[in-house]
């Protein structure tokens, strides 16, 4: 026990920022917050929303997700502990966080809450506990017709690629999960495409029947790490598709940034799809984080 509580002391000096963009989903990091602790003695459940809205119907390998952890107001470090409930039918990714943590640390991780297909409209309860205290979320369970899409038609409809990379989670349903960020890149948060140097690659968004369209924005791999003018997507066909015929309605070459916006004339489409013809790198595969229709 002593040693493990080294080890982790060391990690706990050595993270540094929470949230940290390059981790995988799954996994803790932790944050200093120096001089900030209370000294009340309490460990506190965090959590990144008030509430968690889960559609239903969704590809599995998207979840909706929620950060939560807690901090410590301890007065002297000890390992701590926080229980994560959920109704069922609903199941999360984990069910307990632990750790060793000092002071005035918090501790955070990212939550992936699934939704069984037969799960019924209507509102969950989820539960992050400490010895000192309950914090409920509650999940609100909703068909993806009635979400609040803020006028993005392609938010959580179905994704359809021509490939999809394997060595790590790139899901195809990540490009409508509603997160714009390349943080936590090759964890779920984007699409990478399995045909290095091949093109086109393509990925097609049904929009749930027949709307009337006339933008596309195109969020490519864009971090300090994977800067989009060395990751991103370079040149892309904007496609619509118009009584069961795909249309290009837009085209965008030489593209250096983390996110394009491409206006048409509107069209009436079931699904719009972007073909991939070139990136800037050079393995060159399609890496895209988020596409958004209106
Ligand atoms: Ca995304």
């Amino acid at each position: 026990m002593r040693y493990a509580a080294a080890a982790l002391a060391a990690v706990l000096f050595t993270t540094g920022a929470a949230w940290d963009p390059e981790e995988p989903p799954s996994a803790v990091s932790v944050k200093v917050k120096p001089g900030t602790s209370k000294g009340t003695g309490k460990l506190t459940p965090i959590a990144g929303a008030d509430r968690l809205v889960a559609p239903l119907g969704v590809d599995p390998a998207c979840p909706a997700t929620i950060k939560i952890g807690m901090r410590s107001d301890a007065r002297k470090p000890a390992y701590a502990t926080m229980n994560v409930e959920v109704d069922p039918p609903l199941t999360a990714s984990r069910t307990m966080l632990t750790s060793y943590l000092p002071p005035g640390y918090e501790l955070g991780a990212k939550l992936l809450v699934a939704v069984p297909p037969e799960t019924k409209e209507g509102t969950y309860g989820l539960r992050l506990r400490t010895t000192d205290k309950t914090l409920s979320v509650p999940v609100d369970v909703m068909p993806v017709d009635r979400l609040d899409n803020g006028g993005n038609l392609a938010l959580r409809r179905p994704v359809t690629a021509s490939s999809q990379h394997t060595n790590a989670n790139y899901p195809p349903c990540s490009v409508v999960d509603g997160d714009r960020s390349s943080n936590g890149w090759a964890g779920g948060n984007g699409w990478n495409d399995a045909t290095a140097r091949a093109w086109p690659d393509t990925i097609a968004v049904a929009l749930g029947g027949a709307k009337q369209i006339s933008r596309v924005d195109l969020y490519t791999l864009d971090t300090e790490r994977y800067p989009a003018s060395r990751y991103g997507v370079r040149d892309w066909d904007v496609q619509a598709q118009v009584n069961g015929q795909w249309q290009t309605v837009a085209q965008v070459r030489g593209n250096t940034a983390g996110n394009a916006r491409s206006d048409f004339a509107p069209v009436t489409a079931d699904a719009v799809r972007i073909v991939a013809l070139a990136s800037n790198g050079a393995n060159d595969y399609t890496r895209i984080i988020e596409v958004e229709v209106r």
